[in-house]
């Protein structure tokens, strides 16, 4: 593994807490994994997995400091829903304090919480990876969809979206507007990968 993975994956030990970092290290091998399969570049894999949770495990208050400081502009939803915003203010941090200059990873780091429309093949191998690792234990038709995501990542997609709607239904949370955008973008065909 080249050096800055390697030197990032030890920033990582530290800002994160264990559970995380394990999760992390699951996201990064798994993501480079589906790059492998489907053909896509190795090292932003590894690079985007390693640093998706980087602004995770910092307090509500903290993130929102971090905002400001990096003018990070949030929308509504994220403002009343803090648990979101990891995924914007971890772009942001990969690209001013971890210096990622790839736009396509951080663009990966951005979306990897609801996905978007019109996903590169990269932003959804890491949309995956975060929910297939193999830490992850909770959700159901896990199996189905960790085969799944080894043949189409577009299927895959589908179905973790569909899924992550109806849980965040069960737990009456409220659905980023983004989550269910996404979801429709898909199920109408998207872009294929
Ligand atoms: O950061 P991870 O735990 O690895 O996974 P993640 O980045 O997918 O974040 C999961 C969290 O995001 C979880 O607390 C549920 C929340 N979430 C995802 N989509 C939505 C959402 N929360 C709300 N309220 N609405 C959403 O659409
Ligand atoms: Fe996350
Ligand atoms: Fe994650």
């Amino acid at each position: 593994m080249n050096e800055i993975i390697l030197h990032l994956q030890h920033i990582m030990k530290k800002k994160l807490d264990e559970y995380r970092y394990e999760h992390t290290l699951g996201v990064m091998y798994t993501a480079a994994a589906l790059a492998m399969k489907h053909k896509a570049d190795i090292n932003q894999a590894l690079l985007a997995g390693l640093l998706h949770d980087c602004a995770k495990c910092y307090s509500d208050e903290k993130k929102r400091l971090l905002c400001d400081k990096y003018n990070v502009t949030l929308s509504q939803f994220e403002i009343d829903n803090p648990a979101l915003i990891h995924a914007k203010l971890g772009a942001v941090l990969a690209n001013k304090k971890y210096e990622i200059e790839d736009e396509a990873v951080c663009s990966a780091i951005a979306c990897h919480t609801t996905g978007a429309p019109g996903m590169t093949k990269l932003d959804k191998i890491v949309f995956i990876a975060d929910y297939i690792e193999p830490h992850r234990n909770k959700a159901q038709r896990l199996d189905d969809i960790r085969y799944t995501a080894f043949e189409n990542l577009d299927e895959a997609v589908i179905m973790i979206l569909c899924d992550t709607l109806d849980y965040l239904k069960d737990t009456t949370k409220i659905i980023d507007p983004m989550t269910q955008k996404t979801y429709e973008y898909y199920i109408k065909g998207g872009r294929k990968s």
